[in-house]
């Protein structure tokens, strides 16, 4: 085993060099389908410039030229055509060398459909028409035997993709079949935002970082993960603003900053609850903000922990216009009063403090506290000592970054993905965000609270090309883990017995605890598609593999939320071999379920055009955001979304700060009323009374260390045996999985999985840099070669995610994870906004050598 990972290193390199010569123009590699010869000597070929957009999993939805010779992509290079000159230009090293993928050895030919055992990678080739009837029986089989929600159809963030992968969202719909969310799968959710702000997240964009003057960034590493805006971090310091990095490990970005902190993983909670203290005690919070536009002045009756309401009060009533998704609470000034939801105007004498007594209606007569109070009392815990022995922070650096971040303005915190992809995530967030909602610093240029994570933002209305039919969804962590009682999200009566999966590679990316492995294996799901145009990992475990075109193959409309352009992926060139478009694929299988389904899909026009008057549909009924802009104007270059923001600019809030707008803002594509009874108040709420908060104790934001809750409740024995955190942060030479067969990147990486950790724990257990190592749990294990960094935090071991397992000697990094669901994240069920997040970094490990077979 161990023997063939080294020589497949050993090939790689031959292949390596092979295909730079090939570049080069000097050779052809037979696996590469790239052409020979340079453009220069192309006298007489045709020859021209497309403007494209580079859409993988990845924040930066770069504009890409691509210099095409002759019906083949010779080069991509990078746009500067941003009305913005500061967002180019705009590209990096994997999205130009792509070009690798596209003619690479990987890429797939012709429709599959698969031969031998699952996972053996063993298929034959088949017409289109052989692999869509094929499909289409199976999955019309499936269906009545099962029902036709035991389908389920996974994609990847909807922003890159509004056609494409709208038209199997769309299919989805109209046959009945269960979708997953990605944003939740992904472990991007941050579960405080829905919990705090009532919204799905929010961020600032990139040029906002500008007007900011303190830049807190915990645990985001934006010098790799957002590496094409970095700049604007970089000129955000030049400027004069102070970027304080916090990461248990000096990642990148704490290289570039002011000042890095190093804290305990997982302890973000107890340093953000004593900043809070100290801003409190220091009366260094902004009185006015927070009574007009927090639930800090609110009213909590001791005796049920639940907010007063009017209706409770004697002489105060519900208003009688409010809809059901509001509510009214109390505040007081002397007398109780009914706070309207929808108004956010609240006298400015209304009392932070004390506590009183009130007459019920019933007669009964109860005390109460303002949340202030109580969020007060509650901090009294977090103090200096306390914070320090929790965080491993020094008591004088908590004490001065307190009072830097509470003074200095515009503050900007920046909370990571790798950070809240922990089990107690939401409560990290919810703490954080007290920081700047206490200091005033929302809504206003350069300040806030952003997360920086996938693609997931919906920006305009997409209902009438992606939901011909209500969608039926479910989150993806009960697809691996099976059901729980507590559970608020429809589950399929018969369980799920196929996956259709595409945009993805769930078999590395998302198969928890092998989980997904087994469910192929033992024939639990009875049909598997995939839709890619690579043999990925997922592609081998699938009965039926669709090939796809490539981004630079078909036409797409891209949003991220990153920028706030709207951009036109055109087609550079034909779809290769026999590859088409998603929508194509998705009108041929549903002229094959349904001929009634196919009318949704523009039939009788060709892929190209059915795909423009998608986008013309979509222009014509996404709403405000989209208002006047034309296919014309996006084949030129990108747009600028429209915002109620001056400039149009992406400051989250802004209209509920300047216009006093109740919150919460619209989270697409879930209406209003689905999002605004998180936030039933119209303010944003730091104290949480559902039932399942209560009872663990987080109505206010709490710090608990990670593992407790977690993997010590599920498996007791891991106490003491498994004292490594397993942390898998972004690779900088991949972007999740996509790019991990480019051999440029590769080599740029000697071709090789590495596992970092600490010297100082390297040397009790004889590891040296570059040792073959495993780091390894009761449920899995992954190979990689050492590298002894002293910045890394003690006792933990990062593995950059994304490897194929090919790479891997066949194992998955993956196995290690676990999907444990966080029952807070039950209480409600709004796909993609409130749902069990993944918490991939909730998972401990071991940490050994192993021989090396030469
Ligand atoms: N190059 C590249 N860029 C990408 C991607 C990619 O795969 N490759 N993926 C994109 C996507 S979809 C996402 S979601 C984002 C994710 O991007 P980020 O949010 O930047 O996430 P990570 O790189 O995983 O981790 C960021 C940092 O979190 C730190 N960290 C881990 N645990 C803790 C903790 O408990 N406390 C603190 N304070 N820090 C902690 C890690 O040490 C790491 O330095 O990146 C996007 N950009
Ligand atoms: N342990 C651990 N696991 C993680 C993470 C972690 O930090 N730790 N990070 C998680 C996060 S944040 C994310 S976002 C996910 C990402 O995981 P995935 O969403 O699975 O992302 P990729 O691995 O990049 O897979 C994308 C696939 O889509 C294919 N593809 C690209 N373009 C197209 C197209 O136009 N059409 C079709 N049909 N296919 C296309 C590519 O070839 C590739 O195979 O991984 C998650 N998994
Ligand atoms: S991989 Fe991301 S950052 Fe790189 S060019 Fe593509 S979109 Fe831009
Ligand atoms: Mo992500």
């Amino acid at each position: 085993m161990k023997k063939q990972g080294l020589k497949l290193t050993r090939r790689q390199f031959l292949k390596a060099s092979a295909v730079a010569a090939a570049l080069a123009g000097a050779a052809a590699s037979p696996a590469y389908f790239i052409p020979s010869s340079g453009a220069k000597e192309e006298k007489n070929s045709q020859f021209k410039f497309v403007r494209s957009v580079c859409s993988p999993n990845c924040t930066g939805a770069c504009g890409i030229k691509a210099m095409v010779v002759d019906g083949q992509i010779k080069t991509l290079f990078p746009t500067d055509d941003y009305p913005e000159p500061l967002y180019g230009p705009r590209g990096c090293l994997r999205g130009l060398s792509y070009i690798n993928l596209i003619y690479g050895p990987d890429r797939l030919k012709r429709p599959l459909i698969r031969t031998g055992p699952r996972g053996s990678g063993q298929f034959k080739e088949v017409s289109w028409e052989e692999a869509l009837d094929y499909t289409a029986a199976r999955l019309k089989e499936i269906a009545s035997k099962y029902g036709p929600e035991s389908i389920s159809f996974s994609f990847q963030v909807g922003g890159t993709g509004h056609v494409q992968k709208g038209a199997w969202i769309a299919l989805s719909t109209l046959a009945g079949w269960t979708l997953f969310h990605p944003y939740d799968k992904n472990g991007d959710l941050p579960m405080f935002w829905p919990q705090t702000f009532g919204v799905q997240t929010e961020e600032l964009e990139p040029l906002e970082w500008l007007n900011s003057r303190y830049i807190a960034v915990f645990g985001s590493n934006l010098l790799v993960t957002r590496l094409v805006d970095s700049d604007l971090l970089i000129q955000a310091r030049n400027q004069g603003a102070k970027l304080v990095v916090f990461d248990p490990n000096y990642c990148p970005t704490a290289a570039k900053a002011d000042e890095w902190v190093s804290l305990k993983p997982s302890s973000d909670a107890a340093l953000a609850l004593g900043i809070a203290r100290i801003i409190i005690e220091e009366k260094l919070y902004d009185e006015q903000f927070i009574k007009t536009f927090t639930d800090l002045p609110l009213l909590v009756r001791l005796d049920t922990k639940r907010r007063l309401k009017a209706e409770e009060v004697k002489g105060l009533d519900r208003p009688k216009d409010l809809p059901p998704y509001r509510e009214a609470f109390v505040a007081y000034n002397g007398n109780f009063l009914a706070v309207h939801p929808e108004d956010l105007n609240l006298p400015p004498d209304v009392i932070l403090e004390g506590e009183r007594e009130v007459e019920l209606k019933d007669g009964q007569r109860v005390k109460v506290k303002p949340i202030f109070q109580l969020l007060k009392e509650h901090l009294k815990t977090y103090t200096l000592e306390y914070v320090e022995q929790e965080t491993g922070v020094g008591k004088e650096v908590v004490q001065r970054l307190a009072r830097e971040m509470a003074t200095i303005k515009p503050l900007h915190v920046i909370y990571g993905a790798s950070n809240y992809q922990w089990y107690h995530g939401d409560l990290k967030g919810r703490a954080l965000a007290l920081i700047p909602v206490l200091t005033g610093n929302l809504g206003q240029p350069g300040a806030g609270i952003s997360t920086y994570a996938g693609q997931y933002r919906i920006r305009f209305n997409v209902k009438e090309w992606w939901f011909p039919k209500p969608p039926r969804w479910t989150p993806w962590l009960y697809f691996l883990h099976g059901p729980t009682k507590t559970m608020t999200a429809p589950y399929p009566q018969n369980g799920f017995k196929a996956l259709i999966f595409g945009w993805g590679n769930p078999f590395d990316q998302h198969n928890m605890a092998n989980r997904l492995r087994d469910m192929a294996e033992k024939g639990e799901l009875e049909l598997i598609v995939a839709l890619d145009y690579q043999m990925t990992t997922s592609c081998r475990y699938s009965d039926v593999v669709f090939p796809v075109a490539t981004w630079y193959e078909k036409i797409e409309l891209v949003t991220t939320p990153l920028h706030p352009y709207m951009q036109l992926q055109q087609p550079a060139i034909e779809p290769l071999f026999e590859s088409r478009s998603e929508l194509w694929i998705a009108r041929e299988i549903a002229k094959r379920l349904n001929p009634q389904f196919e009318a949704h899909f523009f039939p009788g026009l060709e892929e190209k055009e059915a795909a423009e008057k998608v986008i013309e549909l979509l222009l014509k009924t996404g709403g405000p955001p989209v208002e006047g802009i034309t296919i014309e104007q996006l084949k030129k270059g990108p747009v600028r979304l429209k915002s109620e923001v001056p400039g149009n600019r992406q400051i989250p809030f802004y209209e509920q700060i300047h216009f006093r707008k109740p919150f919460p803002p619209l989270s697409r594509p879930a209406p209003l009323e689905a999002t605004a009874k998180f936030v039933k108040s119209g303010r944003i709420e730091f104290y949480r009374e559902e039932e399942g908060f209560l009872a663990r104790g987080e109505a206010l934001p709490v710090h608990k260390p990670p593992f407790e809750e977690s993997e010590y409740a599920l498996n007791p024995g891991a106490k003491g045996k498994y004292q490594f955190v397993f942390l898998t942060r972004n690779s900088l030479y991949r972007v999740h999985s996509t790019h991990s067969n480019n051999i440029w990147m590769n080599e740029l990486q000697d071709n090789r999985p590495k596992i970092f950790l600490n010297p100082e724990d390297a040397a009790p257990k004889g590891i040296k840099e570059g040792d073959l190592i495993e780091a390894y749990n009761d449920r899995g294990r992954v190979r990689g070669w050492a590298v002894l960094d002293p910045g890394l935090s003690r006792k933990v071991v990062v593995f950059e995610q994304g490897w194929w397992s090919r790479y891997l000697q066949g194992d998955s990094y993956n196995s290690l994870t676990y999907p444990f669901i966080k029952p807070t994240h039950e209480i409600y069920f709004v796909p993609g906004i409130w749902a069990p997040n993944t918490a991939w970094n909730e998972t401990l490990c071991d940490v050994r050598k192993v021989a090396e077979e030469k």
